[in-house]
C-alpha cells in the first residue's frame, strides 16, 4: 500500500477561529522521516503570536460562552467533535503518518479511534462537574464550585500528536477553559487539522488556538506568559524542569509535567514466555520505541533467561520494517533527524560499554530515519542504555535472581512512569505492585492505557495525571462559598 493521495491543508497559525501567518511572516518546513522531503512550509509564531493568542484565548475566557454554558452544551460540541475526528480518520491518519514516521494501520485503527474516544469520555464528564456541601459550624453553611481554571497552555511533544492533543484538549474543553496549544516544531500538521475540526465541531473562536514554532521561543513564552492560568507538558525531563522554571517566575501557573521514563518490565520464571516476548517487543517496538512509557528495562529471572533471550531474538529480527503505510510493516523511521541521531549514539555507547549486540544496532536502508530494530542482551544497571531515556527502538536485557533484588533495582532510577510484571504467582506480583515506584503497574500485560486510567509520573517522570476523571483537576479550581444561616435548627 502506498500513500493515499492527500493534500496538506492548514499550514498558518489557528487565533481566534482563523487561520493566520504569523506576524513576523517567519516559517518553518516540516520534513517526512521516511523520505526526508520537505512536506510543508509552515508558519512560524513567536512571543508576539503567542500574545495575540492568549488574548484572544483570555477574551473567550472572560467574556465568551464557553466557560458559562452549561455541561449539556459542552457536552454535545465534544460529541461532534469526537464525530468529525471519526469521519476524518483517513486524513488525520494520514497527517500522523507523513509528518511522524508512524505506521499508518496502528495510527487509523487505534490512536485516532482513541482520540475520538476520550473526546466521547470527556463529554461524559462535562455535566458531571460539581462541588460539595460543607457542614462548617452551626451558623454557617457552605459549598463548593470547581470552576474553570481560565487559560490553559498546552505544550505537545512529536511521538503522537492526535493522541496528546485529545489528552489534553479534551478534558481542558470539558471543564470550561479556554486555550493555546504549542504543537511540537517537528509535527505541526495534525493539530491544525483537529483546530479546523473544532470549528466545524462548534467550539466558539478563541477557545483552542494554535501557535506552531519553537521550543524555546513559541514553548517559552507559552510557559512564561502572565495572562495563562495553568500549563501542561509533555516532553523531555530536561524542558519540564525549563517550563517549571519559567511558571514559578512568571506568575506561578500551576504545571503538569509529563515527562521520560525507563520503565522496567519484569518477567518471572513462572511466566508465561511466550507472552513475555511477545509484550517485551510490544513494549519497547510499538512506534519505533518513540513511547514515554516503552518498558526499555527488561529485567529476566535467570531460570528463563537463556530461553526468553532466544525468543525475543527471532521476533526482533522477524519485525517487519519498511513503508509506514504497508499494512504488513511493523516498523517505520524515527520522528525526526535529532532522535535518529540520538538513538544511534546510545546504540553505540551500548556496545562501547559492553553490552552485547544480539541483533540491529545500524540504519536500515538508504533513505529515511530508519533504524534496526535492536535487542542488547547482559546489560548491566550501571551502562549508559540503562539509565538514560533512549526513545527508540532498543531493548536491553538484564538478568537477576530474586525477588528483592529485582524490585531494588527496578526502583533504582530517577524515573517512575510505569513498570510491567510477568508471573503467575499472585503473592510476588502483589509485592511487585505495591513496591515499585511508578504510575503504572501491569500485571501480565503491557502499555494497558486507557482513557479512564489516570496516567503520569512519579519522581521525574513528572506529576499531575491525565485520562481518567482525575485528569479534570488541573483544569478546575475549587471555590468554597460560605453563608450564614440564622436560627439553624440543627
Ligand atoms: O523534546 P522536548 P525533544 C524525550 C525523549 C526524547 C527527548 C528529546 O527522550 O529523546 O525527550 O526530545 C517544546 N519551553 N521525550 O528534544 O524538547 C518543544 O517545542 C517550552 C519524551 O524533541 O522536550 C516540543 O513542543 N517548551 C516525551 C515539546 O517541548 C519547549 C515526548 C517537547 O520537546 C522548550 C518527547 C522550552 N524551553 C520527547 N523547549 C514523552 N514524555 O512522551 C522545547 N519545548
Amino acid at each position: 500500500m502506498s500513500s493515499p493521495k492527500h493534500e496538506i491543508k492548514f499550514t498558518k497559525l489557528f487565533i481566534n477561529g482563523e487561520f493566520v501567518d504569523s506576524l513576523s511572516g517567519n516559517t518553518f518546513e516540516t520534513i517526512d522521516p521516511a523520505t526526508e522531503q520537505v512536506l510543508a512550509t509552515v508558519a512560524e509564531g513567536r512571543k508576539e503570536d503567542v500574545d495575540l493568542a492568549v488574548k484572544a484565548a483570555r477574551e473567550a475566557f472572560d467574556t465568551g460562552p464557553w466557560p458559562r454554558l452549561s455541561g449539556e452544551a459542552r457536552r454535545k460540541i465534544l460529541l461532534k467533535f469526537a464525530d468529525l475526528i471519526d469521519e476524518n480518520a483517513d486524513e488525520l491518519a494520514t497527517l500522523e503518518v507523513i509528518d511522524g514516521g508512524k505506521l499508518f494501520g496502528p495510527v487509523r485503527y487505534f490512536e485516532v479511534p482513541i482520540s475520538s474516544e476520550t473526546f466521547r469520555y470527556f463529554a461524559g464528564a462535562a455535566d458531571k462537574i460539581r462541588g460539595a456541601t460543607l457542614k462548617m459550624s452551626s451558623n454557617i453553611q457552605a459549598y463548593t464550585l470547581r470552576e474553570p481554571i481560565g487559560v490553559v497552555g498546552h505544550i505537545i511533544p512529536w511521538n503522537g500528536p492526535a493522541y496528546m492533543f485529545a489528552t489534553k484538549v479534551a478534558p481542558a474543553l470539558a471543564a470550561g477553559c479556554t486555550m493555546v496549544v504549542k504543537p511540537a516544531e517537528q509535527t505541526p500538521l495534525t493539530v491544525l487539522f483537529f483546530a479546523h475540526l473544532s470549528k466545524l465541531a462548534g467550539v466558539p473562536d478563541g477557545v483552542i488556538n494554535v501557535v506552531n514554532g519553537f521550543g524555546n521561543t513559541a514553548g517559552a513564552a507559552v510557559s512564561s506568559h502572565m495572562d495563562i492560568d495553568a500549563v501542561t507538558f509533555t516532553g523531555s525531563t530536561e524542558v519540564g524542569r525549563a517550563v517549571m522554571h519559567a511558571a514559578a517566575s512568571s506568575n506561578l501557573k500551576p504545571v503538569s509535567l509529563e515527562l521520560g521514563g525507563k520503565s522496567p518490565f519484569i518477567v518471572f520464571d513462572d511466566a508465561d514466555i511466550d507472552k513475555a516476548a511477545e509484550l517485551a517487543i510490544l513494549g519497547n517496538l510499538t512506534n519505533k520505541g518513540e513511547m514515554c512509557v516503552a518498558g526499555s528495562r527488561v529485567f529476566v529471572q535467570e531460570g528463563v533467561h537463556d530461553v526468553f533471550v532466544k525468543k525475543l531474538k527471532v521476533m526482533v529480527k522477524g519485525w517487519a520494517t519498511g513503508d509506514p503505510f504497508d499494512l504488513a510493516t511493523r516498523h517505520g523511521p524515527q520522528n525526526n533527524k535529532q532522535q535518529y541521531e540520538k538513538v544511534l549514539s546510545c546504540i553505540e555507547r551500548g556496545k562501547k560499554e559492553g553490552a552485547t549486540l544480539v541483533t540491529g544496532g545500524k540504519p536500515f536502508g538508504t533513505k529515511g530515519y530508519y533504524i534496526e530494530p535492536t535487542l542488547f542482551t547482559n546489560v548491566t544497571d550501571d551502562m549508559s542504555i540503562a539509565k538514560d531515556e533512549i526513545f527508540g527502538p532498543v531493548i536491553s536485557v538484564l538478568k537477576f535472581k530474586t525477588v528483592d533484588e529485582v524490585i531494588k533495582r527496578a526502583n533504582a532510577t530517577k524515573y517512575g512512569l510505569a513498570s510491567g510484571v510477568m508471573t503467575k504467582n499472585i503473592d510476588t506480583a502483589n509485592t511487585v505492585s505495591r513496591s515499585i515506584r511508578a504510575g503504572a503497574v501491569w500485571v501480565n500485560c503491557f502499555i494497558a492505557l486507557d482513557r479512564d486510567a489516570p496516567h503520569g509520573g512519579y519522581k521525574m517522570s513528572g506529576f499531575g495525571r491525565e485520562q481518567g476523571l482525575e485528569a479534570l483537576e488541573h483544569y478546575l479550581q475549587v471555590k468554597t462559598v460560605a453563608t450564614p444561616i440564622y436560627d439553624s435548627p440543627w
